[in-house]
């Protein structure tokens, strides 16, 4: 089965000499895009409960998954992960298509997937996953994920009992509080946490539990490899004291400047067409976001300036913001993001980072745009309309927001991860949640996941 989109002549990397691990993450493999990362996770507030959605309570057609030893009402008994001390369970499970994707939710969250292909049907797969809240119930949904119609076309529902978790093993939530007072200094009541399961579609291939926190000028993250090691990275958003990120709300005020090589036959002109279009669905997306999760205005924008530059200063590199400012009149202090489209054949900048698009960071200065921070290259009339918008409004602004390729899309279950064909919307890890239950989405929440000051 081939991966829908790929874009695949798209790639991103986020470069900077602080940032390594951002390197590291964007430079793995051939399959840097933002389609098919497997993964997933819901994440609760102070006790996660199970929403029901119309996918769920709709019959399969045909029963086309099942789980093997288990039935409703049935109890798993828990083991624990030498590596991560967390709980572990397996489950046999079937499924009768060889070729889609099969899911493995557990309370909201995706916590296993199998996206091999297999020579026979009904094939069977042992799922390895962790009961993250502890003994107790589970409502566990054996789904087979459609990539092609963003629907689940068959699933098994069962509710079961796990048992045997020592009293004082961690818990997913309880883990990662306790790294964000151990790391950070940070005392968190309600951490935002997803789960990324590596697959096949993934350039990532470790596994791992993940939680970010944006409070005041910092993003914390803290991923917990299936291996057993722990990573957290910290950046500044907003802020003029190192390379960072733009905070995921509020506008953000883009420069797109248009750098035209001359040697593509395209006009420039045709380029803000071509991102007004692209804005024009991005703004509509947050806007239904927002609108789901309560707000009044959309809790993010972008605000977009384009300006044709004209031919390359020098070749080789992007142009300056004092380029620009001598051209065109405008003071980069006046925004956060410096974007450069260039019309080249050869992609003779962007090729250096061996993709069409790069994102660089550093954006969201408070003096600011110092520098690129998101650059596109269009080689042709079908990479102007098709790849630049997605590219632009959607991968590389996430980047430039904190995205990491093993964040999940939207709320981190199996729904959102069939979704992530159309773009994907971290919103879960963005904080576009109320997690700690007091009515305002952490993202604007002045005491962000439970903050105890
Ligand atoms: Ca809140
Ligand atoms: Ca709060
Ligand atoms: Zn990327």
């Amino acid at each position: 089965m081939s991966c829908p989109e790929r874009l695949d002549i798209h790639k991103s990397y986020i470069v900077s000499a602080i940032l390594v691990t951002l390197l590291a993450a964007c430079t793995t493999g051939p399959k840097d895009d933002k389609q098919g990362q497997g993964t997933a996770t819901h994440t609760p507030a102070a006790d996660f409960a199970v929403l029901p959605t119309p996918y769920r309570t709709e019959a399969s057609v045909s029963a086309l998954v099942r789980f093997v030893d288990i039935d409703e009402g049935g109890t798993v008994y828990a083991d624990t992960n030498a590596a991560t001390g967390f709980p572990t369970a397996s489950l046999l499970v079937e499924s009768s298509d060889s070729h889609l994707p099969l899911g493995l939710e557990a309370d909201g969250l995706l916590v296993a997937i199998d996206t091999n292909q297999h020579d026979a049907t009904p094939y069977q797969v042992k799922f390895e996953w962790t009961p993250w809240h502890g003994n107790g119930n589970y409502v566990l949904n054996l789904q087979l994920l459609d990539w092609d119609n963003s629907s689940i076309p068959s699933s098994q529902v069962i509710t079961v009992n796990v048992t045997g978790i020592p009293e004082n093993a961690p818990t997913v939530k309880s883990k990662f509080i306790e790294l964000y007072r151990e790391r950070f200094g940070l005392n968190l009541v309600a951490p935002i946490f997803a789960r990324f399961n590596a697959s096949t579609y993934s350039p990532d291939k470790e596994s791992r539990w993940v939680s970010t926190a944006y409070i005041g000028n910092h993003l914390y993250e803290i991923d917990i490899l299936d291996n057993g090691t722990i990573t957290t990275p910290s950046y500044v958003i907003n802020s003029d004291e190192s390379v960072g990120f733009c905070r995921p709300s509020g506008t953000i005020r883009m420069l797109a400047v248009v750098v035209d090589y001359g040697n593509t036959g395209l006009d420039p002109m045709d380029v803000e067409a071509a991102l007004l279009a692209g804005l024009e669905e991005a703004q509509q997306q947050w806007a239904n976001t927002s609108l789901q999760i309560g707000l009044s205005e959309p809790v993010l924008q972008v605000e977009l300036t384009t300006f044709v530059y004209g031919p390359p200063p020098l070749t080789g590199r992007y142009v300056t913001p004092d380029e620009i400012r001598s051209a065109g009149g405008l003071d980069p202090a006046d925004f956060d993001l410096l974007v450069e489209i260039d019309l080249d054949k050869n992609n003779t900048i962007t090729g250096q980072y061996e993709g069409m698009g790069v994102s660089l960071g550093d954006g969201c200065r408070l003096l600011g745009i110092r520098r690129t921070n998101i650059a596109f290259n269009v080689r042709d009339q079908k990479s102007l309309e098709n790849a630049m918008p997605g590219s632009i409004f959607h991968h590389e602004l996430i980047h430039s927001m904190g995205w990491m390729h093993w964040w999940p899309n939207q709320s981190g279950d199996s729904l959102s991860w069939v979704n992530s064909r159309k773009g994907w919307e971290p919103s879960l890890l963005f904080g576009w949640r109320d997690v700690d239950g007091d009515g305002v989405i952490e993202i604007l929440d002045p005491t962000p996941y439970g903050l105890i000051q």
